[in-house]
C-alpha cells in the first residue's frame, strides 16, 4: 500500500484500436499479483472490457480504471478506447495523468490514434513512454518500428529494453545492460546515457571529462527533467500474450516515471478573457481543492458517477465543494462514496469514483475558485 506521493504513479494507455491495451492491462494487473489468472477478450472476462457492449464488440468504448500494488508503488492504470469514434474518451483520461503509455502493435507500427495520441501528449506536456506490444508475434517487426517510431517522433525515441531473436523475452539496456548480449544493447544504453546527461552540465563532466559509468540512481533527476520536457522518449518492448517485458515494464514505471509531484502541473485556467492566468497548482493535501471530473458514466444501481481526479487538496468523505462544468454552470459536487474515501483520498492526487449529484446554478452565484481547462 502506497504511503506517500512519491509511490503514486497515474498512467494511461492509450494507442490505436487493436494494439493490445486492454490485454496489456489484464497481463500487467496478473503480472503484480492482482490478479490470480489471465482474463481473456474472447470470452469477455477481462478486467477492463466488463461491458455488455465491449464484449460483445471486443472492443473497449469507455475508460476502465484499474490500480494495483506493486514493488511498494500504487498503480493508478487507465485503459482507455482506441477506436478513432471513441477518441475523446482517450483524450479526456489524458488531461488526469502525468504519464501518457502509448501503446503500439509491433505488427502494425504507427497508426492514426498512434500520432494523434503523442500529438495531444507533447502538447499537454505530458511524459511519454511508448510501449510496444506483440513481439511474440510471427509477423512483428519491432526493429522497423523502432526505425518508424524515430523517424516520426525524433531521436528522442530511444529504446530501454530490446527483445530478443524470436520475441520470447527483453534484454535490459537501462538498468543492468549485460554487454555480452551484443553491441545493440551497449549502444543503446549509451544513447540513453548521452541524451539524459544533456540536461546536467555536473554529470556530463563526470560522464565525458572523467569516464565514470553513471548509475540509474544518479540519473534519476535528469531522467525525470528529459520526460518533463519531452528530450527523451523511452521506449519499450512487450508481449501481453506471453508476458515477456513486463516485469521490465513494471520496473520501468515504479522507478523511472513521474510521480504526481514530478508530473508538468496541469494549465488550469483563473480568470476570463484579458484577465485570464494560468493557476498554479500544487500537490499539497493541506490547500483548497482543485479537482476535474474526467470520466463520467451512468450505474444502474448508483446514478451518475463522476470520476475525478483530485491535483491539489484533500477531499473528504461527506464534503462538498462547487464547480463549473464546461457550459459555464456551477456545479454542486457531493462526495457520498461509502466505504474508504478519507482514507483513499489522504493523498492529494489519485483517481477515486465519486458519485455526483450536480445542481445546476447560475454564474453570478460562482465562488471566487474559478478553474476551468485552458
Ligand atoms: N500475438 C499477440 N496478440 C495480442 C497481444 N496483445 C493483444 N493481442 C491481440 O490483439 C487483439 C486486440 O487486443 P485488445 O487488448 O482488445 O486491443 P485494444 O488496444 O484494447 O483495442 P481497443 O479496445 O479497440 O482500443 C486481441 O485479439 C488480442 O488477443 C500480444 O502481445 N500478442
Ligand atoms: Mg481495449
Amino acid at each position: 500500500m502506497a504511503d506517500t506521493l512519491a509511490d503514486i504513479r497515474n498512467l494511461a494507455l492509450v494507442g490505436h484500436s487493436g494494439a493490445g491495451k486492454t490485454l496489456l492491462a489484464e497481463a500487467l494487473l496478473l503480472q503484480a499479483g492482482a490478479l490470480r489468472s489471465k482474463g481473456s477478450l474472447a470470452r469477455g472476462t477481462t478486467v477492463c472490457d466488463f461491458d455488455a457492449q465491449e464484449k460483445r464488440l471486443q472492443h473497449s468504448l469507455d475508460a476502465a480504471i484499474c490500480t494495483f500494488d506493486t514493488q511498494g508503488t500504487r498503480i493508478n492504470l487507465i485503459d482507455t478506447p482506441g477506436m478513432p469514434d471513441f477518441i475523446g474518451r482517450a483524450l479526456s483520461v489524458l488531461e488526469a495523468v502525468e504519464t501518457a503509455a502509448v501503446v503500439i502493435s509491433a505488427v502494425d507500427g504507427i497508426e492514426a490514434v498512434t500520432q494523434r495520441m503523442m500529438d495531444f501528449a507533447a502538447e499537454r506536456e505530458l511524459c511519454r513512454l511508448v510501449i510496444v506490444n506483440k513481439i511474440d508475434s510471427k509477423e512483428a517487426r519491432p526493429r522497423e518500428v523502432l526505425e518508424q517510431l524515430q523517424a516520426a517522433f525524433g531521436r528522442e525515441c530511444l529504446p530501454l529494453n530490446l527483445p530478443n531473436a524470436d520475441g520470447s523475452a527483453v534484454l535490459d539496456c537501462f538498468f543492468r545492460p549485460d554487454p555480452a548480449q551484443g553491441d545493440a544493447i551497449a549502444q543503446a544504453h549509451t544513447a540513453i546515457v548521452d541524451q539524459v546527461v544533456e540536461v546536467d552540465e555536473r554529470l556530463m563532466t563526470l560522464y565525458l571529462e572523467q569516464g565514470e559509468n553513471l548509475s540509474p540512481e544518479q540519473l534519476h533527476d535528469p531522467f525525470e527533467q528529459v520526460l518533463r520536457n519531452g528530450h527523451l522518449i523511452p521506449v519499450c518492448f512487450v508481449s501481453a500474450e506471453t508476458g515477456a517485458g513486463l516485469a521490465e515494464l513494471l520496473e520501468i514505471v515504479c522507478r523511472l516515471m513521474p510521480t504526481p509531484a514530478e508530473g508538468n502541473p496541469p494549465p488550469f485556467i483563473k480568470g476570463d478573457g484579458a484577465n485570464a492566468v494560468r493557476a498554479r497548482v500544487t500537490p499539497d493535501p493541506g490547500l483548497h481543492v482543485i479537482a476535474h471530473v474526467f470520466k463520467v458514466s451512468v450505474d444502474p444501481f448508483v446514478g451518475k458517477l463522476g470520476v475525478m481526479r483530485v491535483h491539489q487538496g484533500t477531499v473528504r468523505n461527506g464534503g462538498q465543494f462547487n464547480g463549473f462544468t464546461s457550459d459555464d454552470f456551477t456545479a454542486f459536487f457531493e462526495t457520498l462514496h461509502p466505504a474508504k474515501l478519507d482514507l483513499a483520498l489522504k493523498y492529494p492526487v489519485l483517481t477515486q469514483s465519486l458519485p455526483f449529484y450536480p445542481h445546476f446554478l447560475p454564474t453570478n452565484l460562482a465562488d471566487k475558485n474559478f478553474f476551468r481547462r485552458s
